[in-house]
């Protein structure tokens, strides 16, 4: 698209990009540069127009749009195919639905709004206008059901190293899906996926991240946070999803050399918000405290009961509690 092109050329430049070059790199007319140009100001971008020099983009306020997205994307596959939602019940959804109509994998699904975000276990997902980044990801790898469940591993890590290059902000994983900073939750994960008994039709990593949140509702104001909160400064969305979608295209290729976490245990294990920190496992068949010491190449978190005896935890068969706090 012209305005995706556009604000590309404008973003890699930092003086003036003339509309001959742009015209001429992009094989339009001028008349359709001055539109296109037109349009994104309408949008919220400012954009300075010097006669002799061209066009310059001046700092953009936090927009999320089609052109925003996908002007921030430097990816192979993740995000080429993208669609983008004002508003829409859940990015979960509309991904299970792409998927059953033969999306291809990558496909990015971004909305400003959910109207029924999900978390896990019929949770509700708080997902309010213009201050969150509210993705999932179309994924059709080869690899056993069973396998599944653990891609909401090399998703947070993703997020983590995204949040770190586009915002300097250090952050630190609870597993399985949450990341965190400072103890706080700035990013939930929900995993979805469709199987037959053999093989994966596809696996949908949902993401939500707390991007310029000012104040959250009062039942998860203790235990949520944002990046705004963190940093103290307005961060943009577009550049953020760009980072994460990067890093994700990374972790996931090195996550599929073997299928599963053996080539990224020790990163993760090196953000893990619960090492060394005494757990509740609640299960079932009755809860137990121990000692989380990390997770194993299968994803499993390892814990040793007060007992001396280690368990290895699967995700999304019980919830981990910190025993002080949150974490
Ligand atoms: P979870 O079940 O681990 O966490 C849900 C819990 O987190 C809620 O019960 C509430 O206490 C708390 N919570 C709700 N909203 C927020 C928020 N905005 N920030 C911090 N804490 C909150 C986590 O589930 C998985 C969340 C995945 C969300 C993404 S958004 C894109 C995609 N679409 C969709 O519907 N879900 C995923």
């Amino acid at each position: 698209m012209l305005k995706t092109e556009i604000l590309r050329m404008l973003k890699e430049t930092e003086g003036y990009v003339s509309g001959q070059d742009i015209c001429e790199k992009l094989q339009v007319s001028r008349t359709a540069v001055w539109k296109a140009i037109r349009q994104l100001g309408e949008e919220g971008y400012e954009i300075e127009a010097v006669r002799n020099r061209g066009y310059h983009l001046k700092m953009a306020g936090d927009i999320l749009s089609y052109e925003e997205i996908a002007s921030s994307l430097e990816t192979r596959w993740a995000g080429k195919n993208l669609l983008y939602f004002d508003e829409v019940d859940s990015t979960n959804n509309v991904i299970k639905r792409e998927a059953e109509n033969g999306a291809p994998h990558g496909t990015l699904a971004v909305a400003d709004y959910q109207s029924g975000g999900k978390g896990r276990r019929g949770r509700v997902w708080k997902s309010p206008h213009g201050v969150g980044i509210w993705m999932s990801i179309l994924l059709r790898p080869e690899l056993t059901p069973s396998s599944a469940p653990m891609m909401t591993l090399p998703a947070a890590m993703a997020v983590a190293e995204g949040i770190r290059a586009a915002c300097g902000l250090d952050t630190k994983i609870k597993w399985p899906n949450d990341v965190v900073v400072n103890g706080k939750k700035v990013c939930g994960i929900l995993t979805e996926m469709s199987a037959e008994l053999d093989a994966i039709n596809y696996i949908v990593p949902g993401i939500g991240i707390n991007v310029n949140t000012e104040t959250f509702p009062e039942d998860i104001r203790a235990t949520a946070t944002s990046l705004y909160l963190e940093t103290g400064r307005r961060i943009r969305r577009g550049p953020v999803i760009g980072a994460v979608m990067k890093a994700f295209e990374e972790v996931y290729g090195r996550f599929m050399e073997t299928g599963d976490m053996s080539q990224l245990m020790e990163d993760y294990n090196a953000r893990l918000a619960n090492r060394d920190n005494k757990v509740q496992v609640l299960r079932q068949e009755g809860s137990y405290t121990g000692t989380a010491l990390g997770i194993n190449d299968r994803g499993e978190l390892m814990v040793r009961r007060e007992d001396g005896t280690m368990e290895n935890v699967l995700s999304g068969e019980v919830s981990v509690r910190g025993i002080y706090g949150y974490v």
